[in-house]
């Protein structure tokens, strides 16, 4: 078994999504010799992978998209208010193309290892087809929501029908007219895909652990007006986005939900219903600071239900209690709760009837059986460190990541390890990320990045690190953010709940993007503070 040649580029990118592509683009024209790898056999990242029926972006199709190209995004037309998943993917193999991106990148290549190289100061890149790269730098564009999770139920094996992850959905789609069809899984994959089996299917039954708060989507074509103005004054839009909390402009009522009379907050909530979308969250300004507050916008939530629902019993079962709405991550759907009114449509509460095991012809609660031909695993992921750990990453020593990181994820600014020189993770744990619009938080973390290395390339520095004082800090400092939001009451994927096992910390950066972008650039323009760097030999 003769090792193949090791190759020598400046920089390897993991992954071309959104994160990747633009990675790339960037490093290109600072003149770096750079290869992507991407497991997948196209560009697109998660929207090449979640090709599920009724997979659409729950941000606006107008903000989730790139701003670095002023061209681009006068060029390009969306077609609807939120995106199609094909829709989205279009747009970005249009980016891989429009810029000339595809030569840089080898697809269906998985990357399995990277070890860093103390004495050469490089990483050693080790890929799924058996080769090893050497690179100056190695950017981790692997996304917060990339590594999917089956759970771990007896009998998973034996099923005898077909078995689907949303986020591995076969290129070809799948027929479900006629069959019997169980959905395991009520986030924002099950929300979406839920609705879209239901027309098809003969019988759909839902396993339902935790309800989901979702608002309605009031998804539609895109306006020419709305489009022209945005096209006129899209440059001040995104720079205004950069500078909120979440990466996208909403209009926040100041008031509190506590100050308001019923009748008028009733009244504020309802017509952020009607308007549709996450903006729900700003009816009143406290909504995710007090949990008084948010109680009222939960409430009314749950008061929707129970108008949409005609079974008051299914209502019920789909009403969350018990964790503040926002704290796992709000749903937006078009037709969610109506579809538990189709006839062939059924609730199955699993919190209160656990699913024991998948058998070879369905699913068996503790109370009751279901025969199916089809099972759907909208169950989610092992999110923001998964796709991180699941790669052996060694740093100094030859320590692995995912050893480093088994009390939970330490980052220097989510971008940063120490003891990993020369790495950096876009959105990584520790950064806004998910609390974000992803575009936002990604053009940020690659302009940085992309500055970061011209600034040490044009002063003769080969290796940068964070200092280990420096990661504590931002740790401590991440922590306390988080520990002033309702966040840690919910088990939520953001604190990493979802995985057996995973520590409990509250991953994303709690503590908004617009700041956030002012302390990476404070960190910049004082030499990189809090980390080390250093000349070659
Ligand atoms: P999520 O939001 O993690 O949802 C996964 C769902 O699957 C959730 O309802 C889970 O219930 C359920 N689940 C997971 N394991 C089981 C088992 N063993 N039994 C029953 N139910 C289970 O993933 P999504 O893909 O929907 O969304 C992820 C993000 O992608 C989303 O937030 C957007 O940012 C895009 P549980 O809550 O664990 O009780």
């Amino acid at each position: 078994d003769t090792p193949a040649p090791l190759g020598r580029v400046d920089a390897v990118v993991v992954g071309a999504g959104f994160a990747g592509l633009y990675m790339l683009y960037r490093l290109r024209r600072l003149g770096l010799s750079v290869r992507v790898y991407e497991a997948g056999g196209g560009v697109g990242g998660t929207w090449y992978w979640n090709r599920y029926p009724g997979a659409r972006c729950d941000i606006t199709s107008m903000d989730y998209s790139y701003s670095f190209s002023p061209e681009l995004q006068q060029e390009w037309t969306w077609t609807e208010r939120y995106a199609t998943q094909p829709e989205i993917l279009r747009y970005l193999e249009h980016v891989a193309d429009r810029f000339e991106l595809r030569a840089h990148i080898q697809l269906r290549t998985r990357v399995t290892a990277a070890a860093f190289d103390e004495a050469a100061d490089r990483w050693v890149i080790r890929t799924d087809d058996g080769a090893s790269v050497s690179a100056g730098f190695l950017i981790m564009a692997t996304g917060c929501l990339s590594a999917a999770k089956v759970p771990d139920i007896e009998g998973l094996e034996a099923f005898g029908g077909e078995r689907y992850h949303t986020s591995h959905w076969p290129h070809g789609g799948v027929d479900f007219t006629g069959k019997r069809v169980g959905v395991i899984g009520t986030g924002s994959s099950g929300v979406q895909v839920i609705p879209a089996i239901a027309e098809q299917a003969a019988r759909l039954f839902v396993f339902q652990r935790t309800p989901c708060f979702s608002v309605p989507a009031r998804n539609a074509p895109l306006e020419a007006a709305h489009e022209s103005w945005m096209k006129a004054n899209y440059a001040e839009h995104r720079q205004r986005a950069r500078e909120t909390r979440a990466g996208v402009i909403m209009d926040v009522d100041p008031r509190s939900a506590l100050e308001v009379p019923p009748e008028e907050r009733e009244r504020a909530y309802q017509a952020r219903w009607e308007q549709g979308g996450t903006g729900f969250l700003a009816t009143f300004s406290d909504v995710m600071r007090s949990r008084e507050a948010n109680e009222t916008a939960a409430e009314f939530v749950r008061s929707r239900i129970r108008a949409t629902v005609r079974d008051p019993a299914v209502a019920e079962a789909l009403s969350p209690r018990g964790y503040p709405l926002g704290t796992r991550r709000l749903c937006v759907d078009t037709g969610y709760y109506e579809t538990f009114n189709r006839e062939n449509v059924t609730l199955v509460d699993v919190k209160a009837s656990p699913i024991e095991e998948i058998t070879k012809t369905g699913l068996r609660t503790r109370s009751a059986e279901y025969t199916l031909d089809s099972l759907v695993f909208a169950t989610g992921f092992d999110a923001m460190t998964g796709a991180l750990t699941r790669i052996e990453l060694r740093g100094r020593g030859g320590e692995p990541l995912a050893a480093r990181w088994a009390d939970g994820p330490r980052t220097y600014l989510g971008v940063a390890v120490a003891g990993f020189p020369n790495l950096f993770t876009i959105t990584g744990p520790g950064s806004p990320s998910v609390f974000s619009n992803a575009i936002v938080s990604i053009e940020q973390h690659v302009e940085w990045i992309a500055d970061c290395i011209a600034y040490l390339r044009e002063r003769g520095f080969a290796c940068i690190e964070a200092t280990a004082e420096a990661e504590e800090g931002w740790v401590a400092h991440a922590n306390e953010v988080a520990g002033g939001t309702l966040y840690p009451l919910a088990s939520s994927w953001y604190v990493g709940a979802n995985i057996p096992g995973k520590p409990r910390v509250l991953m994303p950066y709690a503590g908004g993007v617009g700041a956030y972008r002012k302390r990476c650039e404070a960190v910049a323009a004082q030499g990189y503070e809090g980390f080390s760097l250093s000349r070659a030999g």
